[in-house]
């Protein structure tokens, strides 16, 4: 009975442990930056609940973006690539540039990746999505903010709230976030939407068909 309880309380133990190192639903590596601390990039929480998703990115990286000698660096936007085939297909807009609505949800035309922005001399990580400068609009977030959070590191988050309507359900979607222009931070992952509900019932339905079926024969 005791050895019991010892176990028990080893795997509670375990368990807590388990969780605490996690941070976020996706976590960046803290240190992998490149340059001054703004550039830290620390993870993102992605929580689906109801018909909405919610993306929340943890960052030092302040909204106005940041200046390293001659190189204005901007907040890099949201990619994700639906179809898993490796080119961005979709994304979100974080900052206002090239016309594009901050916070807008596009089907992406084209990208610049940091090189795009690059000024020589200058050490950045290349060849990393950072920006959509072309596309199809196809909604908004019902929420998009830049919160200054208490304490520091991270220092910021951004908060984005869609409707889980925008996504495929039901498979495997990428993603992918560069803090800034010159991504001097980045992060990529992959999240799920739930089955819709409408294709939850067909599916009972057809479950339901085949009981009767069988039931029948
Ligand atoms: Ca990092
Ligand atoms: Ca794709
Ligand atoms: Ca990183």
């Amino acid at each position: 009975m005791k050895k019991n309880l010892l176990a028990l309380s080893i795997l509670l133990i375990l368990l807590l442990a388990a969780g605490k190192a996690q941070a976020y639903t996706l976590d960046d590596v803290v240190g992998d930056r490149l340059g001054i601390a703004a550039f830290e990039l620390y993870g993102m929480d992605i929580v689906e609940s109801g018909n909405t998703m919610t993306f929340d990115i943890y960052t030092n990286y302040p909204q106005t973006g940041v200046t390293v000698g001659a190189w204005n660096t901007f907040a890099g936007d949201l990619f994700f690539d639906f179809n898993s085939d490796g080119i961005y297909d979709h994304g979100v807009v974080f900052t206002d540039h090239e016309g594009l609505i901050p916070g807008g949800f596009y089907s992406i035309n084209t990208l610049n990746v940091s090189d795009d922005y690059a000024i020589p001399g200058y050490g950045y990580n290349h060849g990393q999505p950072v920006a959509i400068t072309s596309g199809t609009l196809l909604g908004s977030a019902s929420t998009f903010s830049f919160e200054e959070l208490i304490g520091s590191n991270p220092d910021y988050r951004w908060h984005l709230v869609m409707d889980y309507n925008y996504f495929p359900h039901d498979t495997n979607i990428n993603l992918f976030y560069s803090v800034a222009s010159c991504s001097n931070d980045n992060m990529g992952g992959s999240f799920t939407v739930t089955p819709e509900p409408a294709t939850l019932s067909l599916l009972g339905l057809g479950l339901l068909g085949l009981l009767r079926k069988r039931r029948v024969s």
